[in-house]
């Protein structure tokens, strides 16, 4: 039986991989830091109480910024496979929190790398680390493969910039297996609510349910090259499979703006929107309301959102110092030598979030009543 430590675990990426992983007939070890309330709400599916027989899921506290905890699970685990997904993850914090982003994003994955030589486990061990399309930023070509040049735009990705060298440098150095999935951004009814996607399909639940009155956005103009996390890592896994260590982009090569997203997530309620005014005026109307659909969603015959309704405004709380205007990208790379596509389109994905969020907020709702 292999043995894999995800660290990030109770994330997004890590819920999912521990799924997939699970599944592979793993054992599979997760690093979590200790937080005030409970942060495995992902994971409550896979936690056993230690006396379960036949457990093969392990929890471990620890924390990205303590060489000690990182050190003692590694040596404790020794383990085939490691992921590194923890991350202090969100762009626009890291505007704020620059020195605690790079700390863990960047230092972090210095620290697990570390642990590996001294463990002396660059003969056993294969390393993943979590790279990301933010390393592009400024796009030096229209669209990125492993062989465009990076211009990072931010602390998070000037952070996952030394990360993707240390990485690479560790297996120049002392012939590990480490390897960089550059992925693109991926989404799922598990994202933090707080990214774009989410926030859009949970917000938008929120109004049908009359719990909130607008939807609050920053840059609309932006694009993003959107697939599903549960597609990604399969990637993550194909890429410590590979024969060789190597880098590779994760994308589903499709582009769309937020104002598109946006579009679309109230399309699959049978809401159509239209943009109105400029700048920081522009806000949407509902312009037309497919009624059956809608109260098929929300199973209910009173319906909260009318035609001519504002739902969306720009706020410019939301706006970054410094802007990633466009990803797009090119995986290729991975079609070819790992034979990863995306199986599930973005319209599918919009639908599982959105449908998702509709049962989360009418539970919401009847609590109210
Ligand atoms: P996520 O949902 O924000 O999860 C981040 C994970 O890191 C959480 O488990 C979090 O713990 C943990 N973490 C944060 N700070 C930590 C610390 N100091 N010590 C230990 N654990 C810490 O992110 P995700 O979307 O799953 O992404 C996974 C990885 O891929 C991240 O490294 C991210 O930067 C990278 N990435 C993501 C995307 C994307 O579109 N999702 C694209 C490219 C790269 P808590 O649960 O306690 O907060
Ligand atoms: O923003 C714009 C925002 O925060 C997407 C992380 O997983 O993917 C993610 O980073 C776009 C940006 O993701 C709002 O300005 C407009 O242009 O969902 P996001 P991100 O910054 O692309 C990469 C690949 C990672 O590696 C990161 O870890 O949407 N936008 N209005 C907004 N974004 C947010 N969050 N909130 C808004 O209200």
């Amino acid at each position: 039986m292999k043995t894999a430590l995800i660290t990030g675990i109770t994330g997004q990426d890590g819920s999912y991989l521990s799924d997939f992983l699970l599944q592979k007939g793993y054992e599979v070890h997760g690093l979590r830091r200790r937080t005030s309330l409970p942060n495995t709400e992902r994971i409550k599916h896979l936690i056993q109480q230690p006396q379960d027989s036949n457990n093969n899921f392990y929890l471990h506290y620890g924390d990205m910024s303590d060489s000690a905890s990182i050190n003692k699970i590694i040596s404790l685990i020794q383990p085939d496979e490691i992921y590194n997904l923890a991350a202090q993850s969100h762009v626009h914090v890291s505007f704020s929190a620059a020195e605690y982003t790079t700390d863990v994003n960047a230092l972090g994955t210095l620290r697990i790398l570390d642990s590996i030589i001294a463990n002396t486990l660059e003969g056993k061990t294969r390393f993943y680390q979590a790279s990301t399309s933010e390393l592009y930023g400024k796009i030096q070509e229209p669209r990125q493969n492993e062989k465009t040049p990076f211009y990072p735009r931010s602390p998070y990705a000037t952070a996952k910039l030394y990360a993707y060298w240390a990485t690479i440098n560790y297996r120049e150095s002392y012939n590990l297996f480490a390897s960089n999935g550059i992925l693109f951004n991926h989404e799922s009814m598990v994202r933090g609510e707080s990214f774009l996607t989410r926030k859009v399909t949970s917000h938008i639940s929120q109004l049908c349910f009359n719990l909130i009155e607008c939807l609050y956005l920053g840059n609309l103009d932006a694009e993003r090259d959107w697939g599903h996390a549960k597609d990604y890592v399969e990637a993550q896994w194909l890429i410590l499979q590979h024969a060789i260590p190597d880098d590779f982009v994760i994308a589903s090569g499709k582009k769309i703006s937020v104002r598109t997203f946006v579009e679309l997530s109230f399309k699959a309620l049978g809401i159509k929107i239209e943009w109105r005014g400029h700048d920081l005026n522009e806000h949407a109307i509902v312009s037309d309301i497919d009624e059956a659909l809608l109260s098929s969603k929300t199973k209910m015959k009173q319906c909260f959102i009318k035609v001519g309704q504002v739902v969306v405004k720009i706020d410019p709380y939301y706006f970054r110092p410094n802007e990633v205007d466009v990803l797009w990208g090119d995986a290729t790379k991975a079609e070819n030598e790992l034979g990863w596509t995306p199986k599930i389109s973005l319209e599918e994905m919009i639908k599982e979030m959105i449908d998702n969020d509709m049962i989360l907020s009418k539970n919401r709702y009847k609590l109210l009543e």
